[in-house]
């Protein structure tokens, strides 16, 4: 575990400009959270057309292009006796739970999920320590669960929480989880995927789900999926920088 550790913080050193590049997507995104938290009363439909508007899509790939090996980072078996069992029942008994600033809170199975509108992309995945892939997801995107949900106005975040704890000698708060705001969570592109190269997505790259971002870094990406809470502040969850590695020194905002 030290070692992953150590490891992480020479590649934050070596990535700091990377990192700061995503700066002036950070404002355009202060810009459209402004102008939706001065637009309380608009719908969820007229909330969707701000969030969507103009927003440019990462570079998506032919299939000739999909990486042969793709490497499976942090986690790639959780090590908890819930997830051995989801394991067992090939996760008929896993549920997706949707809480927090919604109307409707939801518990879908992943039969549910896959009878949902579904989004199929192939993009490249820039992990922090310096390697990339590139592999095809399908899955639902998060919009689509977000309306189903009928978000509160006040919803600003969404966070993914996981079933690994990569640190376990912090109990709780060794568990993976992550957070976005409500300009990349409507992003076309940001899917909840079940499927990777066009096959039941494997356990070590998140099975049963996990969060494609595709304009950010690759530890945005929550594998093992278990819970999504929509809230307004992320400061009381894991140690309050709103991801496991954002808690560890990592910048909130990952983008490429
Ligand atoms: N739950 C969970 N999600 C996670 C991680 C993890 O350890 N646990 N690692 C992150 C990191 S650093 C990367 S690069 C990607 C790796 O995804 P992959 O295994 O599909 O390559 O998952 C991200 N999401
Ligand atoms: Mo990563």
């Amino acid at each position: 575990m030290s070692e992953t550790f150590v490891n992480r913080r020479a590649a934050l050193a070596a990535t700091g400009g990377l990192l700061l590049a995503g700066c002036d997507k950070l404002s355009q995104s202060n810009t459209v959270q402004k102008i939706l938290a001065g637009a309380e009363s608009l719908n969820l439909d007229g909330q969707r057309l701000v969030l969507t508007s103009g927003q440019p899509l990462a570079r998506e790939y032919p299939a000739s292009e999909i990486s042969r090996v793709f490497k499976a980072n942090g986690t790639v078996r959780p090590d908890t006796d819930e997830y051995r069992r989801l394991v067992l029942t090939q996760f008929t008994g896993w549920r997706l739970q949707v809480e927090g600033l919604v109307r409707k809170a939801a518990s879908w199975s992943l039969d549910d999920l896959r009878a949902m509108p579904s989004r199929t992309q192939i993009t490249r995945h820039d992990c922090v320590e310096g390697w990339s892939a590139i592999g095809e997801w399908t899955g639902v995107p998060l919009s689509h669960l977000l309306q189903q949900s009928e978000l509160m106005p006040n919803a600003k975040y969404v966070v993914f929480r996981c079933a690994d704890n990569l640190d376990g000698s912090q109990g709780a708060n060794g568990l993976y989880y992550e957070s976005i705001d409500m300009v990349d969570a409507f992003h076309p592109q940001t899917i909840m995927a079940y499927a990777m190269n066009g096959k039941v997505l494997p356990i070590p790259y998140g099975a049963p789900l996990r969060l494609r971002v595709e304009r950010q870094l690759g530890y945005k990406m929550a594998k093992y999926v278990m819970r999504i809470q929509v809230v307004d502040d992320f400061s009381k969850i894991g140690f309050g920088k709103g991801g496991f590695w954002e808690d560890r020194g990592y910048e909130w905002y990952a983008g490429i």
